[in-house]
């Protein structure tokens, strides 16, 4: 089987206004849809980020890709790692995706790129062996995947039209938009985007949550950075049972050390809250010194950006080996990202907290998979019993996506504008705000 041609497909799908320490999301969300096509016929796709940065790395890679046995991949992962570290080392301040928005960082997009062919090659695989993709790349540990509610502090509609979840900007509509989420996708573990409200609200929404949901329902907030050390560690102080009990708190602060700090101060005072990152540690390079400072005890994986479905496995393996957990990390995302997610997981035996998911904020309209949204029962997704990824396009809606794609003038994310337009005309990421 060789792969006869490379088929990119932007799109943009509907997002609402959701806020974090990054700004606010703007109106739709850029995707980008790739097709593999072979001259066996078969098709595999992926889905990762849009606009123009994605778009221009997948077109590099075309002469390459096309022409390719999508068995091997190892050539095309050394050819794109290796641009990848050369420009980390000559890069100061290396990878972090601190002052970034996330999908952004110039230095994660080798490995973004290879991710998407990856994924799509991995599909190809699995439709040609009649197996599904987490069987291909070595066998699922559960039939299941658990993500998590992911809530967000949000604006209502600009438009004055109305969303499902209208505004939350306070404790109460956050529980609110928490019991929704739980009775509509039965979520068990929830996560809270903080760094936009005062820390002391966003500590009453944690406390709220946990009056409302009980212990069964494990915590973690994560403000991107948006707290000093001192408001880090006065913040896991205040919600030490809260946060204790089977969640984290992730990147609370900018940088390994600033982390590492939060984590010594905590542990002298008896606090064994653990810390996640995905914005410190965004690579394999950055795992030894996490773990060498114990800034970080649970790593987000992402097979979006680590560079694809195996570099979750290895790790899964990686973090097991130090000592370490894994999670898993997202962006606004439509089906087929949400099932390579869960495929990756399945095939990840460390992976035992409950995955994000931006899915619940994306609307059926915009869903790119043939018979709509992925169905989540109990807070998980299936692996479907069938070959590759498990889904396929619904060729109509990812036109629509297309025309709304053409339709809009922005071709990156840039949440720092969104917010100076509708919230603040002097708005400025400032790290750290509290
Ligand atoms: O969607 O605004 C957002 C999030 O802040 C997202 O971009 C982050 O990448 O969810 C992410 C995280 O865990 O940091
Ligand atoms: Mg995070």
């Amino acid at each position: 089987m060789l792969i006869t041609d490379l088929i990119l497909h932007p799109i943009a799908i509907s997002d609402p206004p959701l806020r974090s320490s990054y700004g606010l999301h703007a109106p739709f969300a850029l995707r980008t849809i790739v097709e593999l096509k072979t001259d066996s016929g078969l098709t595999g796709i992926s889905e990762t980020y849009g606009g123009d940065g994605p778009l221009s790395g997948l077109e590099q890679v075309r002469h390459r890709v096309i022409g390719m046995d999508p068995f091997q991949l190892a050539g095309l992962s050394r050819d794109l790692t290796a641009l990848a570290s050369d420009e980390i080392a000559s890069t100061p301040g290396g990878r972090s995706q601190t002052y970034l928005v996330p999908g952004e960082n110039p230095l994660d997009r080798h490995m973004r790129t290879f991710a998407a062919i990856e994924i799509a090659c991995l599909d190809l695989i699995g439709k040609a062996t009649g197996k599904p993709v987490c069987d291909v790349i070595g066998g699922r540990v559960r039939n299941e995947v658990s993500f998590s509610a992911y809530l967000f502090y949000k604006h209502a509609p600009f438009d004055g039209k109305d969303d499902e979840y209208g505004e939350i900007l306070s404790p109460d509509q956050c529980v609110r938009s928490c019991e929704q989420m739980i009775a509509k996708y039965g979520f068990r573990e929830i996560k809270l985007k903080g760094g936009v409200l005062d820390p002391h609200v966003e500590i009453l929404t944690l406390r709220a949550l946990r009056d409302t949901f009980g212990p069964s329902y494990p915590l973690r907030i994560d403000p991107n950075c948006a707290w000093s050390v001192d408001t880090s560690v006065h913040v896991g102080r205040e919600l030490k049972s809260e946060l204790s009990d089977g969640g984290y708190l992730e990147d609370p602060c900018a940088t390994l050390e600033g982390m590492g700090e939060v984590r010594s101060r905590l542990l002298a005072e008896g606090n064994d809250t653990p810390q996640g990152s995905n914005v410190a540690v965004t690579s394999f390079a950055d795992v030894p010194r996490a773990r060498e400072l114990d800034a970080v005890q649970i790593v987000l994986s992402d097979p979006h950006y680590w560079g694809g479905m195996r570099n979750v496995q290895y790790l899964s393996h990686l973090t097991s080996v130090l000592g370490m957990g894994l999670s898993m990390h997202s962006n606004s995302h439509l089906g087929v990202s949400l099932m390579a997610m869960t495929h990756a997981a399945a095939a990840c035996p460390n992976l035992t907290y409950a995955c994000d998911t931006h899915y619940p904020w994306q609307t059926a309209d915009d869903e790119v998979v043939v018979g709509g949204r992925v169905p989540f029962v109990n807070g998980c997704v299936r692996i479907p019993d069938k070959p590759g990824l498990g889904v396929e396009l619904d060729y109509d809606q990812v036109a629509r996506g297309r025309e709304r794609y053409e339709k809009i003038p922005y071709r990156k994310r840039d949440d720092e504008t969104e917010m100076r337009k509708h919230v603040d005309p002097n708005w400025k990421r400032v790290l750290p705000r509290w």
